[in-house]
């Protein structure tokens, strides 16, 4: 069993009825929709016509002629923070909502320090065990390496890191703090290049998002959150529901859209994402939106015919705006450990991905993966994600991050 799947499901699998996937349990056929369900007519220029025949939505359908928005009632007044909207769809009653939130939050830096808590309580059990015991040698340089390998690390940054620990140690009794430091230090050189927030270029009218990513890597949860962010900014957020494949990924952001007062345009379920997304960018450029975020439904690296799928997306919002997606996000599940590897690889190639954002590193010990993935890709890592809360997503700090995962206070 992976880390994730013995993971407790989120908020929104317990509200929306399902757990938290993984690449293992990727239940998403190949897309059957899309033969139901005619794809706009790209070529020929006319992608925001309606997809025909969508599959049967099971509740109320929506009209056929268009895509749906809605736009949100105005803003509540700014403090205190707007409560939940309202499940549309009840959880069960065995299942408690979530908690209030404390009255008084925790720092980020405590968040990221906790979160992060059993990837660095891994390491630093290990180093303890290591170098109390014995000087530094060959051996006992071997047996760090393992604990890092362990920890998601990698072999390369492994190797390195307890390269840079022996450097003019050898032969000396060492201290786990000293190990500490210089881990904190190897692994901030190698993040530090990575480390670039998310440029919003605001001559871009609206700047367009994309959200890529497996089955229940934190996308649409990952949305929500930016769409909080830039709207705290300043800016006018669209939300687009790229995920028609399932109906509860519609449901689920709509709730984010009304929790961030954002308009957002969605389509039955079954309709087609690439005609979705055309309609979303006109209406995103006729509400005079600043960005527009666009969801898509998870999908296997390895299932081409569903890679092919988001290349669609990309041709036919191109057709309005010729420099869009302007970025295209790869969310990534630090749970996964070492198979964030083959996705970045993958989405990388094949969906332009320019950034990362990586969710769910509180309570994974994989944490170490975002500096294997730093060290062989070098693509800039936008954001964090510590917890399902609408504020548990922040820019991504290279020291930070390598202080909280070296265990340092
Ligand atoms: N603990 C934790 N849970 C998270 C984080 N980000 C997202 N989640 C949870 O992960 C689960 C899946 O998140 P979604 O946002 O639905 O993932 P998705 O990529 O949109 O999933 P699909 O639409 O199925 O592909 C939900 O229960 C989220 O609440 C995070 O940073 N930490
Ligand atoms: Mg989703």
């Amino acid at each position: 069993m992976t880390e994730s799947e013995k993971q407790k499901p989120g908020f929104f699998s317990r509200l929306f009825g399902r757990g938290t996937p993984t690449p293992e349990t990727e239940t998403r056929p190949e897309p059957a929709a899309e033969q139901a369900a005619p794809a706009p007519a790209e070529e020929s220029g006319a992608a925001a016509e309606p997809a025909q025949a969508p599959l049967a939505a099971p509740t109320e359908p929506l009209p056929l002629a268009a895509a749906e928005l809605i736009v949100p009632s105005e803003p509540e007044p700014p403090a205190p923070p707007p409560p939940p909207p309202e499940p549309t769809l009840a959880p069960r009653a065995s299942e408690p909502l979530p908690a209030p939130a404390p009255a008084e939050k925790k720092s980020w830096w405590r968040r990221l320090r906790d979160g992060l808590s059993r990837s660095s309580s891994a390491i630093s059990r290990g180093i303890t065990d290591i170098v109390l015991k014995r000087k530094l040698d060959a051996t006992t340089l071997e047996e760090l390496e393992d604990v890092l390998i362990q920890a998601d690390l990698g072999v390369d940054v492994s190797t390195r890191i307890a390269a840079a620990i022996g450097k003019g140690r050898f032969d000396r009794q060492i201290s786990p703090e000293e190990v500490h430091q210089v881990l904190a230090s190897e692994v901030e050189a190698i993040l530090t290049p990575v480390a670039k927030p998310l440029e919003i270029d605001r001559s871009r009218k609206p700047f367009v998002l994309l959200m890529v990513g497996v089955n229940g890597s934190g996308k649409t949860t990952t949305i929500g959150k930016l769409a909080a962010k830039f709207s705290a900014d300043g800016l006018k957020v669209t939300l687009a529901a790229g995920d028609t494949f399932r109906a509860a990924a519609i449901e689920q952001l709509k709730v984010w859209a009304e929790r961030t007062h954002s308009p957002i345009v969605a389509r039955e379920q079954g309709a087609d994402s690439a005609g979705l997304a055309f309609d979303a960018l006109k209406t995103a450029q006729e509400n005079g939106s600043d960005v527009l975020l666009i969801d898509t439904a998870g999908r296997l690296q390895n299932k081409a015919q569903l890679m092919d799928e988001l290349a669609k997306v990309v041709r036919v919002i191109r057709k309005i705006d010729e420099s869009a997606p302007h970025a295209v996000l790869l969310v990534l599940d630090a749970t996964v450990g070492q198979n964030a590897i083959s996705q970045t690889e993958i989405f990388g190639k094949t969906a332009g991905v320019t950034g990362l954002v990586m969710t769910k590193l509180d309570g994974t010990a994989r944490g170490g993966i975002l500096v294997a993935l730093a060290a062989k890709f070098g693509l800039p890592v936008h954001y964090i994600g510590v917890g399902e809360g609408i504020d548990d997503l922040e820019p991504f700090s290279a020291r930070d991050f390598s202080r909280a995962i070296a265990g340092m206070e």
